[in-house]
């Protein structure tokens, strides 16, 4: 998140600095210029894509009728590339440039004949405007820069038990999650299923970590979380070796992020847990009461709240 947001300034620089170059003539010069300049379509447009819906999404603003995660990512993919593509037809021209400080020198009186910014004040500018933005967003997942995030959409301090809250628990869930008959049960490939109540769970040996929530918004926040190995619950259910799981939580099912699945080395590992407390305290409802997974290694939206049921695979 902090290297998409500081580059939105160099981008920006960039595409200052060349555009007057898309109305060189004759536009086309031979095969090898059409190609170089038909990459610029999805470098150009898949860089400005990125990062203009990246900021959108972590604004939660997603004008557009497809599913920024897989958009995203497949445009990811089109772009490297394209600058691949980009780096590779531009290799020549880069070497020479960095061969003679004699184009410097030209630009730099260029520059300033013409009463705009030198070559050495349009870099001093574009390096201060990304070390600001980076300043006054970084704070959402380091800590120390939190009281300059003024740009950040997140306080990671904010928020119930001290830290934030995307999805709030809706009445329904609150409703099964505060049910007295609430029941975690473990099933699917297991020798016994298990059917546990809340006072079941607080009863099974607890284990301590302390692990972040890494949010893919852009910001995080760690928190020290108590509850019940989920290799421990596995094992009294009878799992096969090396099992997966999917973990269920009590929103409707086809919701997003209603539920996860935890691969062999998340099933196995000593702290990936059911947790039924935050920093010494019972989860609030919108963190997840009565139980969440909480492990090492996963994005924030594999952090399953409101958990009612794992399936072994
Ligand atoms: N059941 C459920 N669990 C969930 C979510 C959700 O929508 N439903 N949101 C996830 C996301 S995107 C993140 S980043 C973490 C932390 O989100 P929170 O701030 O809403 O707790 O919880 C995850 N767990
Ligand atoms: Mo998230």
């Amino acid at each position: 998140m902090a290297t998409g947001l500081a580059s939105i300034p160099l981008l920006l620089a960039k595409l200052w600095t060349v555009y007057p170059r898309l109305w060189t003539w004759p536009p086309i010069r031979g095969v090898a210029h059409l190609l170089e300049r038909v990459s610029l379509v999805p470098l150009v447009g898949g860089s400005l894509f990125l990062l203009f819906s990246g900021l959108g999404a972590i604004a939660r603003w997603y004008p557009y009728p497809f599913s920024f995660p897989p958009a995203h990512y497949a445009a990811a993919w089109i772009t490297l590339g394209a600058l691949v593509v980009h780096v590779g037809a531009k290799l020549g021209a880069t070497r020479l440039a960095l061969s003679s400080r004699s184009t410097e020198l030209l630009e730099e009186r260029a520059g300033s004949a013409s009463g705009g910014l030198t070559r050495r004040g349009f870099l001093v500018t574009t390096i201060a405007a990304t070390g600001l933005i980076t300043l006054t967003t970084a704070g959402q997942t380091f800590r120390p820069l939190a009281r300059f995030a003024l740009l950040a959409p997140r306080d990671p301090r904010v928020g119930p038990q001290g830290f934030p809250v995307n999805k709030t628990a809706n009445r329904a869930v609150a409703a099964r999650a505060t049910d007295p008959g609430y029941r975690l049960t473990v099933e699917g490939n297991v020798a016994h299923p298990l059917s546990l109540s809340l006072a079941d769970l607080r009863a099974l040996p607890q284990h301590q970590a302390v692990l972040p929530i890494a949010c893919v918004d852009g910001w995080s926040a760690s928190a020290s979380w108590r509850g019940v190995r989920i290799r421990d619950l596995l094992g009294m259910a009878g799992a096969p070796h090396e099992p997966e799981a999917d973990v269920i939580s009590l929103q409707e099912p086809g919701v997003a992020y209603a539920s996860s699945s935890l691969n062999r080395s998340h099933a196995a590992d000593p702290d990936t847990l059911l947790a039924l407390e935050v920093n010494g305290e019972p989860l609030h409802i919108d963190h997840g009461f009565p139980v969440r997974l909480i492990g090492p290694n996963r994005p924030g939206v594999m952090q399953t709240k409101w958990v009612t049921k794992v399936v072994v695979r």
